[in-house]
């Protein structure tokens, strides 16, 4: 096995951003030497501050899938491209267009952490942006849609997040996920790829997996998955770590 895991609302919780009712699972992963591979759209800094809290270092996906960071070899794989351009781009339709809207590099620090409920030290980190620009819109629906078709035809994508905007590349955790598949197989030998997540934004990454595990969320939407032969679909009834520890036990055990 191999499991590809988001983080907010899925192996942490959504208020405390505690992993711990998930700790008996990963404790059994561990044992069971199961690669354990976060996948989130935060930045490489805050991943790497959940990961040493979480004493793993497997490499991690960050930013929706735009970087695969391998803290063994100390490189950083880039899927698209730069997060200089994606700010230039958007001060060019803010100045062309007049859309309102505001993104992290808009901000200082302390403007950062007011806007996100962060503290000080982890919105610094949210700010260390690689990849992709979280934005705030603050003009109308359907001039974001014209926003989106500008985007586009920078070759630029736009996705909910939980509260922002993610202005980024062609890049999402489906796609990073399988590129770290195939470095995990070897001989042939692809592992069974189990992932778990709770947003719209994982619905790629669950699609492509062996084994979807659906973690309930209270104040999300329901995830629908498309059909697959072959694939096992698990909807928790925990939200949270607690349905991820559930699910994972429950797939491990039997
Ligand atoms: C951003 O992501 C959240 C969750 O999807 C959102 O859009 O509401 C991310 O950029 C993340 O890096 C940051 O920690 C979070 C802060 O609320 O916002
Ligand atoms: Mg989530």
């Amino acid at each position: 096995y191999i499991v590809f895991t988001d983080l907010d609302g899925t192996l942490l919780d959504h208020h405390s951003y505690s992993h711990a009712p998930a700790q008996p699972a990963l404790n059994l992963l561990e044992s069971l030497d199961v690669p354990v591979i976060l996948n989130s759209s935060k930045t490489l800094q805050e991943i790497e501050h959940i990961a040493s809290g979480l004493h793993q270092s497997y490499p991690r996906i960050a930013e929706n899938g735009s970087l695969i960071a391998n803290p063994d070899t100390d490189t950083v794989h880039t899927f698209g491209g730069d997060y200089e351009r994606i700010c230039e781009v958007l001060e060019g339709l803010r100045t062309q267009y007049g859309y309102q809207f505001k993104g992290f590099h808009d901000w200082t620090p302390e403007q950062l952490a007011k806007d996100t409920g962060l503290p000080l030290d982890a919105a610094i980190r949210a700010g260390a942006r690689e990849g992709s620009e979280p934005i705030r819109w603050l003009d109308t629906d359907d001039r974001l849609e014209r926003f989106r078709e500008n985007l586009a035809a920078e070759g630029l994508t736009l996705n909910r997040g939980g509260r922002y905007w993610h202005v980024m590349w062609q890049a999402d955790k489906a796609q990073a996920m399988e590129y770290l598949v195939k470095t995990y197989t070897v001989d042939n030998q692809r592992p069974i790829v189990i992932a778990l997540g709770d947003g719209p934004n994982d619905k790629n990454m669950l699609a492509a997996a062996d084994i979807a595990v659906i973690v309930y969320n209270p104040d999300g939407v329901v995830i629908d998955l498309p059909h697959r032969e072959g694939q096992q679909v698990i909807r928790t009834t925990l939200a949270g770590p607690s349905g991820w520890n559930e699910a994972i036990q429950q797939i491990i055990n039997t």
